[in-house]
């Protein structure tokens, strides 16, 4: 169904020529917002002023806490199941404390859906670092869970309940440009258009949000930003650990292409420019840690594969997408354990989603249910067709 319009989403849009604009803005121009400003601007379609702001982050702190029910069920998991297994799980056992799902039981007016999907999205969204961050420290043996600390702001919480060592404070400065770039991207992705269909069965937003992020553990999905930072590492590896010279990276991008192989992090579905989020990572990157031989890597690799990409003339979209940059930057701060990036990518994701959700209910939109046909049929069919 690639290109078939049959979805409406307010949120965000994204045009091959201008890659994300969120609620008419492009996304470079909210890198310096916070991802609470960033979820009010996809709720309402307005940034909100510094007193909204921060009645929402109080808000945020107030749901904040996760009932002690969902870390038995985290420690009675194998230690080894994959962080988004465990992610997920989470989420899904935390249903139990579904608003809507209590309203709806009790006779809730169709009207006032989206109030009860607002409830239940702060309170999940509320939790989500902590819970991902427990995730992190029992799957890589990381030590006891650290509490949120009430100072801190949402992502900022995130980055301290990790426990990565952050003296300069950049790595939390990292996890709120994070958490803005990944937030939305429109509704026809697999995570989005899952979350969609499932609470489009009046399936409240815990189930939903679970769900979409099942799909978002896919490596045509989310998992695939984990494969850039290794295809970069590796090559990396094959220098002696050095960086290459512009005409060494030519070789090794035409040896990778010519084993058959894609060079992950360039080429998008819909994207025909330079992803503006990658742009974002590497502006980041620059300013933080231009001296790093993976950051180094990276710039010279959007100095010289697009143009191999042209060369061999394949890719429709010769450029980096975001996962081109996020992965090596995540690495410099200490985060090392790839499986773990997809888990934050849904943290932020989550952000977009639950806005899609609530938007959704006050529309009041119905269920999914396309009609689908036999092979059969379709044989007919194509056979009655004039041929052209
Ligand atoms: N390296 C080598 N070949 C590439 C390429 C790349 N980075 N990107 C596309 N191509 C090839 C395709 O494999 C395809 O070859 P084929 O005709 O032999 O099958 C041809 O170019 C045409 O593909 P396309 O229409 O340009 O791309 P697509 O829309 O089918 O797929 C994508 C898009 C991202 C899956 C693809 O560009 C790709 O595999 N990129 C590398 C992996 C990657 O970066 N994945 C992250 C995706 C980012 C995200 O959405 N999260």
């Amino acid at each position: 169904m690639r290109g078939v319009k049959s979805l409406v989403c307010d949120t965000s849009l994204v045009e091959p020529d201008t890659g994300l604009v969120i609620r008419n803005y492009p996304v470079k121009k909210l890198t310096e917002k916070s991802p609470e400003e960033v979820f009010w601007l996809l709720l309402t379609g307005e940034l909100p002023d510094e007193e909204e702001t921060k009645s929402l982050q109080q808000d945020i702190k107030k749901r904040q806490k996760v009932p002690d029910y969902v870390w038995k069920v985290l420690n009675a998991m194998p230690s080894n199941s994959h962080p988004m297994t465990m992610f997920n799980t989470l989420i899904l056992v935390l249903e139990r404390e579904s608003q809507f799902r209590k309203n709806y039981t009790k006779g809730m007016r169709k009207e006032q859906y989206w109030e009860s999907t607002l409830e239940d999205s702060l309170g999940i969204i509320a939790k989500l670092p902590s819970l991902a961050a427990a995730v992190y420290r029992r799957r890589y043996k990381k030590g006891p869970r650290i509490k949120p600390n009430p100072k801190l702001d949402w992502a900022g919480n995130y980055a301290y309940m990790l426990g990565i060592k952050d003296p300069t404070g950049e790595f939390a400065n990292l996890m709120r440009l994070y958490m803005v770039l990944h937030s939305d991207h429109e509704s026809g992705n697999v995570s989005a258009f899952t979350t969609h269909t499932v609470n489009s069965a009046l399936s409240d937003i815990y189930y939903s949000l679970s769900a979409g992020l099942n799909g978002l553990a896919g490596p045509l999905h989310g998992l695939a930003n984990q494969e850039c930072l290794a295809w970069i590492l590796d090559s990396l590896k094959k220098f002696g650990g050095k960086v290459p010279s512009a005409e060494e990276l030519r070789k090794f991008a035409w040896d990778t292409l010519n084993s058959g192989k894609v060079i992950p992090g360039y080429g998008h579905a819909v994207l025909r420019i330079t992803d503006p989020r990658f742009d974002a990572f590497l502006n980041f990157g620059k300013r933080v840690c231009p001296e790093d031989p993976i950051y180094q890597m990276v710039a010279l690799v959007f100095d010289i594969v697009p143009g191999v990409l042209r060369e061999q003339g394949k890719a429709k979209d010769p450029w980096p997408n975001v996962d081109a940059a996020s992965g090596s930057l995540l690495y410099h701060f200490g985060l090392k354990e790839f499986d773990y990036y997809t888990v934050l990518f849904g943290v932020s994701r989550a952000l977009g989603v639950c806005s899609q959700a609530i938007m959704s209910r006050a529309l009041g939109l119905p269920i999914v249910r396309p009609k689908s046909v036999t092979t059969e049929w379709l044989k007919k069919f194509s056979t009655s067709q004039p041929s052209a």
